[in-house]
């Protein structure tokens, strides 16, 4: 695998969280560690296993495979395989995978002496996950609230609970994710088309820089956020994204039972009404 002339500097020894020396080394561009062993681990574990559930199941149509949670009632309980039990180990694999590749991403950050802003970042990805089928089963008490791995069935999955709060765009907190999803939308496409534009002049024009880039937002909306700024803007949006998508499932029972639009009685209830 060819690598750029620059990177066999930052190789670098150490930083690792776990097994020292042993498993500090690249294979081609890939570094390994003892986090890359377990992410390989439980991925491919975790791969294998919803092949040998579809293998069980009486589809092979990519879109209709799915591998469902327990029955509700077997609570917090583990479940017979074939019941449930494969989603349960199956969802084990995810999260030690999901972990084992946030805490690869801590040791590389740690070689290169850059701050912990990407494990970060995918840990609020993994947070999103976790609360659907760990945070939010365990506070209402049983596995079988997690959604089904499969295509449509996960689909169906975020239809009918939505469709269980009567109106799922009521939910304050569901509110922010998407309004934060869809400014991010917004950021990355002004941002990439703002560099695209810069770097890809007209025939015969030379490159642009950064202070045209500022320039033209100072000429457009009278603010430029700067070369920085819309990094870490795009970070807090994408972030509050995620969050505020953890944030409306998790209340969405263990906190609120009623359907949503019925929350926002507490603004028809003010007494400046009345
Ligand atoms: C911006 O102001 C800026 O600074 C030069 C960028 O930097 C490269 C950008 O990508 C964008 C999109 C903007 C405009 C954004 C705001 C919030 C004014």
């Amino acid at each position: 695998m060819a690598m750029l002339s620059f990177e066999r500097k930052y190789r670098v020894r150490g930083g690792t969280l776990l097994g020292g020396d042993l498993f500090d080394f690249w294979v081609g561009p890939f570094y390994v560690g003892f986090f890359g062993v377990t992410s390989a681990f439980f991925a491919i574990l975790g791969t294998l296993l919803i092949v040998w559930g579809a293998s069980q199941g009486d589809t092979w149509n990519l879109w209709q495979i799915s591998i469902a949670p327990p029955d509700i009632s077997y609570g917090l309980a583990l479940a017979p395989l074939m019941e449930g039990g494969l989603w349960q180990i199956i969802t084990i694999c995810a999260l030690g995978a999901f972990i084992s590749w946030a805490l690869r991403q801590v040791e590389i950050s740690r070689k290169l002496g850059m701050g912990y802003h990407i494990p970060v970042a995918f840990g609020v990805a993994i947070f999103a996950y976790a609360s659907l089928v760990v945070i939010r089963p365990v506070l209402l008490g049983a596995w079988g609230h997690g959604f089904p791995y499969g295509i449509l069935s996960h689909l169906d999955w975020v239809s009918n609970v939505g469709y269980q709060y009567l109106h799922f765009h009521y939910n304050p907190a569901h509110m922010l994710a998407v309004s934060f999803f869809f400014t991010t939308t917004l950021a990355l496409s002004l941002h990439g088309g703002l560099v695209l534009s810069a770097i890809n002049p007209g025939k015969g024009e030379t490159v642009k820089t950064a202070e045209h880039e500022n320039t033209f937002f100072r000429d457009f909306i009278g603010y430029s956020i700067g070369e920085l700024g819309i990094h870490r803007l795009g970070l807090f949006l994408a972030l509050n994204a995620g969050f505020w998508s953890a944030i409306c499932i998790i209340i969405s029972g263990p906190f609120w039972t009623r359907g949503w639009p019925e929350w926002w009685n507490w603004w028809l209830e003010l007494p400046i009404w009345a």
